[in-house]
Protein backbone atom coordinates (compact mmCIF):
# COMPACT_ATOMS: atom_id res chain seq x y z
CA UNK A 1 0.00 0.00 0.00
CA UNK A 2 2.57 2.55 1.06
CA UNK A 3 -0.40 5.13 1.92
CA UNK A 4 0.66 7.73 4.83
CA UNK A 5 -1.00 10.68 5.86
CA UNK A 6 -0.23 14.09 7.35
CA UNK A 7 -1.57 15.87 9.95
CA UNK A 8 -2.26 19.66 11.10
CA UNK A 9 0.42 19.74 13.43
CA UNK A 10 3.05 18.40 10.63
CA UNK A 11 1.88 19.66 6.93
CA UNK A 12 3.70 22.92 7.43
CA UNK A 13 6.98 21.54 7.66
CA UNK A 14 6.55 19.35 5.00
CA UNK A 15 8.17 20.30 1.67
CA UNK A 16 7.95 17.10 -0.23
CA UNK A 17 5.86 14.26 0.37
CA UNK A 18 5.66 10.36 -0.88
CA UNK A 19 8.95 8.27 -2.74
CA UNK A 20 7.05 6.98 -5.73
CA UNK A 21 4.99 4.60 -3.95
CA UNK A 22 0.86 4.64 -4.66
CA UNK A 23 -1.53 5.49 -1.97
CA UNK A 24 -0.05 8.74 -0.69
CA UNK A 25 -3.10 10.58 0.45
CA UNK A 26 -2.68 14.17 2.39
CA UNK A 27 -5.61 14.35 4.75
CA UNK A 28 -6.59 15.87 8.08
CA UNK A 29 -4.79 19.14 7.70
CA UNK A 30 -7.87 21.57 8.61
CA UNK A 31 -5.34 23.35 10.71
CA UNK A 32 -3.54 24.59 7.93
CA UNK A 33 -3.79 27.99 6.22
CA UNK A 34 -4.41 28.83 3.06
CA UNK A 35 -2.10 28.84 0.44
CA UNK A 36 0.45 26.03 1.66
CA UNK A 37 2.17 24.99 -1.16
CA UNK A 38 2.58 20.52 -1.24
CA UNK A 39 5.15 19.62 -3.87
CA UNK A 40 5.05 15.79 -4.08
CA UNK A 41 8.37 13.53 -4.39
CA UNK A 42 9.91 13.68 -7.86
CA UNK A 43 9.71 9.52 -8.54
CA UNK A 44 7.13 7.75 -10.10
CA UNK A 45 2.82 7.66 -9.51
CA UNK A 46 2.15 9.58 -6.35
CA UNK A 47 -1.95 9.72 -5.04
CA UNK A 48 -3.09 12.81 -3.41
CA UNK A 49 -6.17 13.92 -2.42
CA UNK A 50 -6.59 17.56 -0.90
CA UNK A 51 -9.39 17.07 2.26
CA UNK A 52 -12.42 19.47 2.07
CA UNK A 53 -11.70 22.71 3.98
CA UNK A 54 -8.19 21.25 4.10
CA UNK A 55 -6.92 24.28 3.93
CA UNK A 56 -4.37 23.42 1.37
CA UNK A 57 -4.80 25.05 -2.20
CA UNK A 58 -1.96 24.23 -4.09
CA UNK A 59 -0.46 21.23 -5.58
CA UNK A 60 2.13 20.42 -7.53
CA UNK A 61 2.76 16.99 -8.98
CA UNK A 62 5.84 14.74 -9.51
CA UNK A 63 7.64 14.01 -12.80
CA UNK A 64 5.40 10.75 -12.92
CA UNK A 65 1.83 10.20 -13.73
CA UNK A 66 0.04 11.68 -10.54
CA UNK A 67 -3.37 11.37 -9.35
CA UNK A 68 -4.41 14.23 -7.71
CA UNK A 69 -7.71 15.11 -6.69
CA UNK A 70 -9.24 18.95 -5.25
CA UNK A 71 -10.87 20.19 -2.32
CA UNK A 72 -14.02 21.62 -2.56
CA UNK A 73 -11.93 25.19 -2.06
CA UNK A 74 -10.32 26.51 -4.99
CA UNK A 75 -7.13 25.01 -5.61
CA UNK A 76 -3.98 25.72 -8.01
CA UNK A 77 -3.19 21.92 -8.82
CA UNK A 78 -0.27 21.81 -11.50
CA UNK A 79 0.32 18.09 -12.35
CA UNK A 80 4.02 18.55 -13.68
CA UNK A 81 5.15 16.16 -16.37
CA UNK A 82 3.86 12.30 -16.31
CA UNK A 83 0.27 11.47 -17.50
CA UNK A 84 -1.16 13.08 -14.80
CA UNK A 85 -5.17 12.26 -13.42
CA UNK A 86 -6.37 15.65 -12.03
CA UNK A 87 -9.90 15.99 -10.72
CA UNK A 88 -9.87 19.88 -9.21
CA UNK A 89 -13.46 19.34 -7.81
CA UNK A 90 -16.03 22.29 -7.11
CA UNK A 91 -14.49 25.81 -6.43
CA UNK A 92 -12.76 27.94 -9.04
CA UNK A 93 -9.53 25.93 -9.89
CA UNK A 94 -6.93 26.71 -12.04
CA UNK A 95 -5.43 23.57 -13.48
CA UNK A 96 -2.19 22.99 -15.57
CA UNK A 97 -1.87 19.96 -16.66
CA UNK A 98 1.98 20.21 -17.77
CA UNK A 99 3.69 18.20 -20.11
CA UNK A 100 2.52 14.51 -21.69
CA UNK A 101 -0.61 13.48 -22.16
CA UNK A 102 -3.11 14.64 -19.25
CA UNK A 103 -6.26 13.52 -17.89
CA UNK A 104 -8.25 16.71 -16.20
CA UNK A 105 -11.69 16.22 -15.56
CA UNK A 106 -13.92 18.93 -14.51
CA UNK A 107 -16.88 17.71 -13.04
CA UNK A 108 -19.01 20.97 -11.69
CA UNK A 109 -21.89 22.37 -13.19
CA UNK A 110 -22.25 25.11 -10.67
CA UNK A 111 -21.19 28.85 -11.43
CA UNK A 112 -17.36 28.50 -10.37
CA UNK A 113 -14.84 28.80 -13.06
CA UNK A 114 -12.45 26.42 -13.81
CA UNK A 115 -9.16 27.54 -15.76
CA UNK A 116 -7.26 25.28 -17.96
CA UNK A 117 -3.78 26.25 -18.20
CA UNK A 118 -1.88 25.22 -21.54
CA UNK A 119 2.23 24.67 -21.24
CA UNK A 120 2.91 25.10 -24.66
CA UNK A 121 2.29 24.70 -27.99
CA UNK A 122 3.82 21.57 -28.54
CA UNK A 123 3.67 17.49 -27.53
CA UNK A 124 7.12 18.44 -25.96
CA UNK A 125 5.82 21.02 -23.72
CA UNK A 126 2.01 19.78 -23.24
CA UNK A 127 1.64 16.69 -24.81
CA UNK A 128 -2.04 16.08 -25.98
CA UNK A 129 -4.73 16.33 -22.92
CA UNK A 130 -7.93 14.84 -22.33
CA UNK A 131 -10.58 17.76 -20.84
CA UNK A 132 -13.77 16.47 -19.83
CA UNK A 133 -17.00 17.98 -18.02
CA UNK A 134 -15.99 21.79 -19.75
CA UNK A 135 -18.63 24.22 -19.07
CA UNK A 136 -18.48 26.69 -21.40
CA UNK A 137 -21.02 29.42 -19.07
CA UNK A 138 -18.01 29.11 -16.51
CA UNK A 139 -14.60 27.07 -17.79
CA UNK A 140 -11.77 28.87 -19.32
CA UNK A 141 -8.91 27.53 -21.25
CA UNK A 142 -5.80 29.58 -21.00
CA UNK A 143 -3.07 30.17 -22.96
CA UNK A 144 -1.16 33.12 -20.71
CA UNK A 145 1.64 30.07 -21.31
CA UNK A 146 1.69 29.82 -24.46
CA UNK A 147 1.18 32.72 -26.47
CA UNK A 148 2.37 36.58 -25.78
CA UNK A 149 -0.23 39.20 -25.43
CA UNK A 150 -2.17 36.44 -27.16
CA UNK A 151 -5.73 36.81 -28.77
CA UNK A 152 -8.54 35.72 -30.32
CA UNK A 153 -8.28 36.25 -34.33
CA UNK A 154 -12.11 36.17 -34.89
CA UNK A 155 -13.74 37.22 -31.70
CA UNK A 156 -12.65 40.67 -31.02
CA UNK A 157 -15.66 42.18 -29.99
CA UNK A 158 -18.05 41.28 -27.11
CA UNK A 159 -18.22 37.58 -26.49
CA UNK A 160 -19.57 36.16 -29.78
CA UNK A 161 -16.87 34.25 -31.79
CA UNK A 162 -17.76 34.74 -35.51
CA UNK A 163 -17.29 31.45 -36.68
CA UNK A 164 -16.52 31.09 -41.24
CA UNK A 165 -19.06 29.23 -42.83
CA UNK A 166 -17.57 25.91 -43.88
CA UNK A 167 -17.25 27.48 -47.54
CA UNK A 168 -15.56 30.43 -46.49
CA UNK A 169 -13.13 28.05 -44.77
CA UNK A 170 -12.48 26.57 -48.26
CA UNK A 171 -12.57 28.74 -50.14
CA UNK A 172 -8.14 29.39 -50.77
CA UNK A 173 -9.44 32.60 -52.69
CA UNK A 174 -10.14 34.61 -49.41
CA UNK A 175 -7.60 34.29 -47.40
CA UNK A 176 -7.92 34.14 -43.55
CA UNK A 177 -5.16 35.07 -41.60
CA UNK A 178 -3.69 33.40 -38.56
CA UNK A 179 -1.23 35.86 -37.00
CA UNK A 180 1.80 34.77 -34.26
CA UNK A 181 -0.11 34.70 -31.16
CA UNK A 182 -3.30 34.31 -32.43
CA UNK A 183 -5.92 31.17 -31.53
CA UNK A 184 -8.45 31.06 -34.49
CA UNK A 185 -11.84 28.99 -33.98
CA UNK A 186 -13.05 27.19 -36.64
CA UNK A 187 -16.36 24.52 -37.42
CA UNK A 188 -15.70 22.14 -40.34
CA UNK A 189 -18.62 20.00 -41.56
CA UNK A 190 -16.85 16.62 -40.58
CA UNK A 191 -15.23 15.57 -37.21
CA UNK A 192 -13.44 13.08 -39.26
CA UNK A 193 -11.59 15.92 -41.14
CA UNK A 194 -9.64 17.56 -38.44
CA UNK A 195 -9.55 14.99 -35.43
CA UNK A 196 -5.66 14.51 -36.13
CA UNK A 197 -2.69 16.55 -36.84
CA UNK A 198 -2.61 14.80 -40.06
CA UNK A 199 -5.65 15.90 -41.21
CA UNK A 200 -5.63 19.27 -40.46
CA UNK A 201 -2.51 19.63 -41.79
CA UNK A 202 -3.95 18.19 -45.25
CA UNK A 203 -7.56 20.45 -44.42
CA UNK A 204 -4.89 23.37 -44.70
CA UNK A 205 -3.49 22.71 -48.01
CA UNK A 206 -5.09 23.35 -51.41
CA UNK A 207 -8.88 21.93 -51.92
CA UNK A 208 -8.41 21.30 -48.18
CA UNK A 209 -11.62 21.89 -46.04
CA UNK A 210 -9.73 24.66 -44.44
CA UNK A 211 -7.68 25.99 -47.06
CA UNK A 212 -8.79 29.90 -46.76
CA UNK A 213 -6.89 29.83 -43.09
CA UNK A 214 -2.83 30.83 -43.64
CA UNK A 215 -1.17 30.54 -40.67
CA UNK A 216 2.02 33.20 -40.81
CA UNK A 217 5.28 32.07 -41.49
CA UNK A 218 7.29 31.69 -38.14
CA UNK A 219 4.00 32.10 -36.48
CA UNK A 220 3.26 30.21 -32.71
CA UNK A 221 -0.70 29.97 -32.98
CA UNK A 222 -3.34 27.41 -31.81
CA UNK A 223 -6.79 26.45 -33.90
CA UNK A 224 -9.44 25.14 -31.86
CA UNK A 225 -11.56 23.05 -34.62
CA UNK A 226 -14.97 21.10 -34.78
CA UNK A 227 -16.96 19.14 -36.55
CA UNK A 228 -20.40 20.04 -37.06
CA UNK A 229 -21.07 16.67 -36.69
CA UNK A 230 -19.74 16.43 -33.09
CA UNK A 231 -20.91 18.52 -30.44
CA UNK A 232 -19.41 16.47 -27.72
CA UNK A 233 -15.56 17.10 -29.32
CA UNK A 234 -13.47 20.06 -30.17
CA UNK A 235 -9.93 19.74 -31.11
CA UNK A 236 -7.31 22.08 -29.85
CA UNK A 237 -3.96 22.60 -31.92
CA UNK A 238 -0.43 24.12 -31.06
CA UNK A 239 1.18 25.46 -34.27
CA UNK A 240 4.72 26.44 -34.45
CA UNK A 241 5.54 27.61 -37.85
CA UNK A 242 8.56 27.69 -39.78
CA UNK A 243 9.80 30.26 -42.06
CA UNK A 244 7.95 28.68 -44.87
CA UNK A 245 4.23 29.48 -44.81
CA UNK A 246 2.75 26.16 -45.26
CA UNK A 247 2.49 24.03 -42.59
CA UNK A 248 4.05 21.25 -42.65
CA UNK A 249 4.25 17.57 -40.38
CA UNK A 250 5.67 18.42 -36.82
CA UNK A 251 4.47 21.99 -37.38
CA UNK A 252 1.08 21.41 -35.91
CA UNK A 253 0.15 18.99 -33.33
CA UNK A 254 -2.65 17.95 -30.86
CA UNK A 255 -2.42 19.47 -27.58
CA UNK A 256 -5.78 19.29 -25.85
CA UNK A 257 -9.48 17.53 -26.51
CA UNK A 258 -12.29 18.94 -24.61
CA UNK A 259 -15.73 17.29 -24.66
CA UNK A 260 -17.71 20.16 -25.76
CA UNK A 261 -18.78 21.62 -29.19
CA UNK A 262 -16.29 24.76 -30.93
CA UNK A 263 -19.42 26.46 -31.96
CA UNK A 264 -20.57 27.46 -28.13
CA UNK A 265 -17.61 28.80 -27.10
CA UNK A 266 -17.47 32.26 -26.18
CA UNK A 267 -14.34 35.25 -25.92
CA UNK A 268 -15.15 34.73 -22.02
CA UNK A 269 -14.09 30.58 -22.78
CA UNK A 270 -10.81 32.19 -23.59
CA UNK A 271 -7.72 33.77 -21.06
CA UNK A 272 -4.32 34.94 -22.05
CA UNK A 273 -2.83 36.92 -18.91
CA UNK A 274 -1.50 34.53 -16.34
CA UNK A 275 -3.51 33.17 -13.38
CA UNK A 276 -2.81 31.03 -10.33
CA UNK A 277 0.37 28.51 -11.41
CA1 LIG B 1 3.04 14.55 -12.86
CA1 LIG C 1 -11.38 22.66 -6.01
CA1 LIG D 1 -0.29 17.97 -20.48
Amino acid sequence: MGSSSVTAATINAVTSLGNGTDGDVISDITAVSNGQLVRLGVAATVTTRISTDSGIENVVGSDGGDYIIGSSSANSIFGGAGADYINPGLGADTITGGADADSIVLRETTASADTVVFSGATTATNGADSITGFVVANDILSFASVLTSGSLANGTTGTTITLASTGALATEGTSIAVATNKVYVAQVANVALIDTAAEVITALTDTGVMDAVDVAAGATAILVISGADSTTAAYVYGVVNDATATVGAGELVLIGTITTDSTTLTTANFAFYRLGN
